[in-house]
């Protein structure tokens, strides 16, 4: 199928479906660390990974409604300012599966894995976009007007066949403080660049064995940073605190258009509707894509369900806003929600602890953690609040959709004391 050619995963991520593949890494391994491994970041395709072998052919055009079209090839791309930005990707998917509990839902199920955050570096895209002669923008983004549509050259099912598609307001794209990034290299790595050789292969020692490598020129082009394969290379958008869904990987062309794309991902599919929408009475026009994600926080510590012994008990999690809202603060309950006490939160890797959102990484996570001495049987709960004061829904009921999507529910695992 066209599948043989996707890249090898790493054999711990739990996998929701495999052509397209689409896998997350266990909870445990996901709130480990600050930034987030590439072989345990989240994994969501909608068709084969693309095969990019030429890179020195491969380029963006760059059209729509502009005067002078232009193909950006990597060299260009790499010649702009290199900007590295801390941000969090998450599906809008995140948490499906415990929202189809309380009434179907179509698409992948997803535990609370379907999250990621990683240090992205590349060119921003307001300066790609000055290159073809469009002035950069300082104003609040309006939802209105022309947008900045993303084409990918992979294929999937829901475009019959096209590739992926999606846009951002053209204000978004042009504001440098909106941080959108051409992004080439992935938490600093090196990518496993070709389809061919061994999979997979240990760099360096694929630059030395790869039959396709034995230039001097591509031994040097081995030791470059870039993506993985299935995080979009070797070039993909990123869109700080947006859904996953329009930080489109592989790309092929970029088009200044006079509204929203109309495609399959922005038209037919991420949108929120009311509980009372069902697949007989939708109608997709009355909804507008999703952009931004709410506020979200959940507990990576902890299974459903755990059997334990009396004693203390480590909670710990991620929490994170959209629009570069950061986290106020992470109320934890012992009670099933009854009393809360405050968790304390981080931004590194190591335990150093941040008391406000000052010098925070706007666009990441934090990391939560609060210990608790439990005696009997109990439910445990978090909820995190953003700096605009945003909280969660209590129950994922008042918020079911039929494509399940945005479960920002309280999050509550069951603990179960062994005697
Ligand atoms: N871009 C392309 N070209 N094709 C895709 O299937 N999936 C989108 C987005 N960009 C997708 C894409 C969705 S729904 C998400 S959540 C993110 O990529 C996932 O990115 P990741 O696989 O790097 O975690
Ligand atoms: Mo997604």
């Amino acid at each position: 199928s066209d599948y043989n050619q996707d890249p090898r995963r790493h054999p711990e991520l739990l996998v929701n479906s495999k052509e397209p593949f689409n896998a997350e890494p266990h909870r445990s391994a996901l709130v480990s660390s600050y930034i987030t491994p590439v072989e345990f970041f989240y994994k969501r395709n909608h068709g084969p990974v693309p095969i990019v072998d030429d890179i020195n052919k491969y380029n963006v055009f760059i059209s729509g409604l502009i005067e002078n079209p232009k193909g950006l090839y990597m060299k260009d791309i790499r010649k702009l300012p290199k900007y590295s930005v801390t941000a969090t990707l998450q599906c809008a998917g995140n948490r499906r599966t415990a929202m189809s509990k309380t009434k179907m839902v179509k698409g992948v199920g997803w535990d609370i894995s379907a999250i990621g955050n990683a240090v992205w570096a590349g060119a921003r895209l307001a300066d790609a976009l000055e290159l073809v002669g469009i002035p950069k923008c300082s104003h609040v983004t309006p939802s209105g007007g022309k947008h900045v549509e993303f084409v990918s050259i992979d294929k999937c099912k829901e475009e019959n066949g096209g590739p992926y598609k999606a846009s951002i307001p053209l204000c978004q794209a042009t504001n440098p403080e909106a941080d959108v990034l051409l992004a080439y290299e992935m938490n600093g790595e090196h990518g496993t660049k070709s389809a061919m050789g061994p999979k997979n292969a240990m760099f360096p020692l694929k630059c030395l064995i790869a039959p396709n490598l034995i230039s001097l020129y591509n031994i040097l082009f081995c030791m470059q940073k870039t993506l993985e394969r299935d995080h979009g290379y070797p070039l993909r958008v990123i869109v700080p605190g947006v859904i996953g869904a329009r930080s489109v990987k592989w790309l092929d062309s970029i088009n200044i258009i006079a509204k929203e794309c109309q495609g399959f991902f922005m038209q037919k599919d991420y949108k929120m509707f009311p509980p009372s929408v069902n697949w007989d009475n939708i109608d997709w026009s009355t909804r507008r894509p999703q952009m931004d994600f709410p506020i979200q926080c959940a507990i990576g510590s902890l299974e459903d369900v755990n059997k334990v012994e009396p004693g203390k008990v480590t909670i710990k999690g991620y929490a994170v806003s959209g629009g570069g809202r950061g986290i106020e603060r992470v109320d934890v309950s012992i009670d099933g929600g009854k009393t809360w006490f405050e968790a304390s939160k981080s931004q590194k890797a190591t335990n150093t602890y941040i008391s406000d959102g000052e010098n925070s990484d706007k666009w990441a996570w934090v990391l939560f953690e609060a210990e608790a001495d439990i005696s009997r049987s109990t439910e445990i709960v978090a909820k995190a609040v953003d700096i605009a004061g945003n909280v969660q829904p209590e129950n994922v009921e008042v918020i079911w959709n039929l494509r399940g999507i945005l479960n920002t529910s309280w999050h509550r695992v069951h603990i179960e004391i062994d005697r």
